[in-house]
């Protein structure tokens, strides 16, 4: 398309939709003196409030929580009726919104988008539309979809749904008469939280009632009521800062965060807070009362089975009970819902519950629904059948972007977002709640004016500095979809087929769509993609172009958590205390850390070192024996740890590995500096060894592994066995191993401070270990071996984030030269303590299966040699 270069567009920003996120859009745009049209098909403002209105339809997000926080004004305003507002009153207070603001000048209702086309000579968006008004064109510099995560209703997708001669109703899109259905047969599609409110509703009027399910749902009590005394008084006490928590919370709700797991507690107090979390009538209740009901799928079983013994309570036909039971996906990992009297409802003897996994509909007729091998009429049927979520509005709209493609295009495999809001291929065009974001698994209305607000600034910038576009960078885009999805990957959701990860709609790609790293850590991102000047992004206009590019969020998520904690514990750095103050801390830190899996048997003994007894500890697998052994060496950089500091992941690799894991201790700086740990290390080796037998394993299948200073003990008894002619080593784990002395590598001036092992803690530890000509020997700094040909075949994993990184890395490759058959894993986003960090760096997970799969294959080499 050709056009005249910088032409003025007829506005800043078209906005598309009216409802929460649009009105808000249209407010702020104003305040900042933007010109701004908003386009709705709607006759009115509302959005989603305006589209649902079936029976019973509320938000489940409690109404102080769920309401604009931008003017305190406008909350001293109005005043909610019931805890959980229905329909009527929300849209009511939306269009009071419109009002105060006097909104409804710049919208345009009953218009529809029809097609929107980036002319990249112009730098505006020109955008299609058809309506009360005829079609037409509206010009824009940018362009906002504020379209809604669940605004465009999925397909019936059953066979003979335009046969039906009854009437048809579609939750999303009710009536604004509304429906009697008194003295008529009814049958309600689907079980989700539509069919959920609506179904007690409207079994009250219906003569009869069929709900058809596919799935079975959680479903909590909602106890809705006036709007609780003690939520009220809190925001009253201080309002900004309730207002400020729910900005930088988990959901967009001020909760407790719990510090125990549900298996963590004893019986007894584990029922009491299901029983709290199931009275109390919040979608967050279970999540304030345990931290690991989204990770662990023991612990959201227990809670599930909670829940189902509550059905079972409530519905008095066990095979219905059961029916109703959900089982097969994990808690929370499809949209848990709030109801009033819904499996009570099931009591009623006009209300009939049908499995379509028994019964599947066969087709819909004339006058009803055939399924399994029935055929009944109904007078009505309603579809309560969810939504095309969260990409479905925005592809609906044929959005061309620079190069003419088209987003659909873009997004055939799967949303591709910066942050949720932009995505490359389209300047100047952004998204409000959009996928990448967190979006529909938070409060809606906090995301809503987060992002509403992040536009806002971002536009007024541009204009205050004089660019006319904005696009994200290609690296920024696709980091931050490895982002979304390794936040995604260390919880339960992705297990689960639900439209979180657009499974509800046929031929929808399966990928996780929102942002499940928290409200707060995404607040976090964003801002500092503004403060570190549009990270991510290019700017152009007039003369003048910019772009910073790079990445907001290189870390695993947990990662990034376990370090907030351990910078909120402000405790000393370990290299300013004395070796037995530290010991004593990181004694202190291991008895916190998650205990590990169990094994078949713990052993702990005494073995001759190289001067007096050492302790060590063994793991048995819960197999019958012989065993493979691995001879393990913990880390803490000669100085600290012991076998209980890498107990987790001792028994972590012989869980996995159904080996036998000796893990043995050796003699600690300062108090015995080199050769000290490596003459110690080479007698277990020894005795490991000789004893095979009688510890109950294999002589022939002995492997060795070591973390951090035990990978360097490990790597040094590996060159000792080669150069003394035995013990046998079948082959080497290396984890974040030191190699070397030499501390100029760039890992440890870019990982330098911030990642727990400091730069000046590596110093610190080099000290107390050894003198400095001491320390090119290769029982100190292997890597400095003469040759390193003839090893054994090694595993080496090495951290981005570690000090240590580098001289990993060099090891790989200076054994992979040597003709060591290496397998070297680089650990992206990780850091030198995050691969031990066993149930508490659920991210290290798949790298600690790869571990021991390495483990398994130095075995297998033997077996099959
Ligand atoms: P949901 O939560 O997507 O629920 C849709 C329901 O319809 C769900 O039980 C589906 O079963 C069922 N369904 C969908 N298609 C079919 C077909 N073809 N046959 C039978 N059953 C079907 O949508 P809602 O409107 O209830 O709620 C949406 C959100 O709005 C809600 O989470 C809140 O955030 C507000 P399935 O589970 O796919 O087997």
């Amino acid at each position: 398309m050709s056009s005249e270069a910088n032409a003025k567009p007829d506005f800043d920003v078209v906005v598309v939709g009216a409802g929460m996120a649009g009105l808000y859009m249209l407010h702020r745009l104003r305040g900042e003196g933007l010109s701004a049209v908003a386009l709705e098909s709607a006759d009115d403002v509302g959005g989603t409030w305006y589209w649902n209105r079936y029976p019973g339809a509320r938000c489940d997000i409690q109404s102080l929580d769920y309401q604009y926080t931008f003017d305190p004004e406008l909350e001293k305003d109005w005043e909610w009726s019931e805890k959980y507002a229905t329909q009527p009153e929300i849209l009511r207070y939306l269009q009071h919104v419109a009002e105060r603001y006097d909104l409804r000048r710049d919208i345009r209702f009953e218009t529809r988008v029809e097609g929107a086309t980036w002319d990249d000579d112009a730098n505006v968006w020109r955008i299609k539309t058809s309506g009360k008004d005829g079609s037409g064109e509206v010009t824009g510099r940018h362009y906002v979809m504020a379209t809604g995560c669940l605004s465009k209703p999925k397909e019936p997708e059953i066979r003979g749904a335009d046969d039906f001669r009854g009437e048809v109703y579609v939750t999303g899109r009710w009536p604004h008469e509304g429906v009697d259905f008194t003295g008529k047969k009814v049958a309600v599609i689907g079980t989700g939280s539509s069919a959920i409110q609506s179904i007690p509703l409207i079994a009250e009027q219906a003569q009869e009632m069929t709900v058809f399910q596919r799935t079975a749902n959680y479903s909590m009590p909602a106890g809705n009521g006036p709007v609780p005394e003690g939520k009220k008084a809190r925001i009253a006490a201080d309002r900004d800062a309730y207002r400020e928590e729910a900005r930088w919370s988990q959901a967009g709700v001020p909760v407790n965060a719990p510090e125990e797991g549900v298996m963590q507690l004893e019986e007894e107090e584990r029922q009491r807070r299901f029983e709290r979390a199931w009275s109390k009538g919040e979608l967050m209740a279970a999540g304030e009362e345990f931290n690991d009901l989204l990770t662990s799928a023991e612990s959201n079983e227990a809670w599930c089975e909670y829940i189902r013994s509550r059905i079972r309570e409530v519905v008095d036909d066990p095979e219905t009970a059961e029916l109703l039971s959900p089982r097969g996906y994990h808690f929370s990992t499809k949209r848990p819902c709030l109801d009033t009297n819904y499996f009570q409802t099931f009591n009623r003897d006009h209300v009939r519950l049908v499995d379509l996994h028994a019964q599947p509909i066969a087709k819909i007729t004339e006058n009803g629904i055939d399924f399994g091998d029935e055929s009944a009429e109904f007078d009505a049927i309603v579809y309560a059948t969810g939504f095309d979520a969260m990409t479905g509005a925005i592809v609906a709209v044929d959005i061309e972007g620079r190069d003419g493609m088209t987003l659909k295009e873009k997004w055939n495999a799967g949303p591709r977002t910066y942050l949720g809001l932009t995505a490359v291929g389209f300047p100047n065009f952004f998204m409000v709640t959009g996928p990448g974001s967190p979006s529909v698994l938070s409060n809606m209305v906090i995301s809503i004016e987060q992002h509403i607000d992040w536009i806002t600034d971002c536009v007024a910038h541009l204009r205050d500095q004089g660019f006319e576009r904005i696009e994200p960078t290609q690296t920024a885009e696709d980091s931050w979809g490895v982002h979304v999805n390794d936040c995604a990957d260390i919880t339960l959701f992705p297990k689960t087929a639900s439209w979180y990860m657009g499974a509800n709609v046929p031929g929808k790609p399966r990928v996780f769509l929102p942002y499940v790293g928290g409200v707060g850590t995404y607040r976090e991102a964003c801002d500092k993609v503004v403060e570190d000047g549009y990270l991510g992004f290019e700017l152009s206009g007039p003369g003048k172009e910019q772009c910073n590019d790079g990445i907001v969020n290189r870390l695993q998520p947990d990662v990034t958590m376990m370090l907030q904690m351990m910078a909120e514990a402000e405790a000393p750095p370990i290299e300013s205390l004395p070796p037995e103050v530290a010991r004593e801390a990181m004694a202190a830190l291991a008895e916190m850390n998650p205990p590990g899996p169990e094994v078949g048997e713990i052993q702990d003994g005494t073995f001759p070192g190289a001067d007096g007894d050492l302790e060590y500890r063994l793991y048995r697998p819960k197999s019958e024996g012989p065993h493979a052994i691995v001879l393990y060496f913990h880390g803490g950089g000669w100085v600290l740890g012991s076998h209980d500091s890498d107990d987790p992941l001792c028994r972590d690799l012989c869980d996995r590995t159904d080996s036998l894991v000796v893990s043995a201790n050796y003699r600690h700086a300062p108090e015995h500096r080199f050769p000290a740990a490596p003459d110690d290390a080479w007698a277990a080796l020894q005795w490991v060894a000789a004893n095979a037998e009688s510890l109950g394993g294999d002589a022939g299948q002995l492997s060795v592994a070591g973390w951090s200073a035990g990978g360097n003990l490990a790597a040094g008894v590996c060159q000792r066995a080669r150069d003394e002619g035995g013990p046998e080593i079948q082959g080497q784990l290396l984890i974040t191993p030191v190699t070397d002395c030499d501390m100029t590598r760039a890992s440890y001036t870019e990982n330098a401070e911030g990642y727990v092992l400091t730069a000046g803690l590596m110093r610190w530890f080099w000290d107390h270990y050894a003198d400095e000509d001491q320390r090119s020997d290769p029982k100190a700094s292997p890597l400095r071996a003469e040759s390193l040909a003839g090893l054994p075949p090694a595993a080496i994993f090495t951290c981005e984030f570690d000090p240590l990184r580098d001289e990993g890395d060099a090891y790989a490759a200076a054994l992979a030269n040597a003709g060591v058959p290496v397998q070297h894993v680089p650990c992206r986003g990780h850091i030198h303590t995050s691969l031990g960090a066993v149930d508490a760096i659920l991210s290290g997970a798949s790298l600690r299966e790869e571990m021991a799969k390495a483990l398994r294959g130095f075995q297998k080499a033997l077996a099959t040699a």
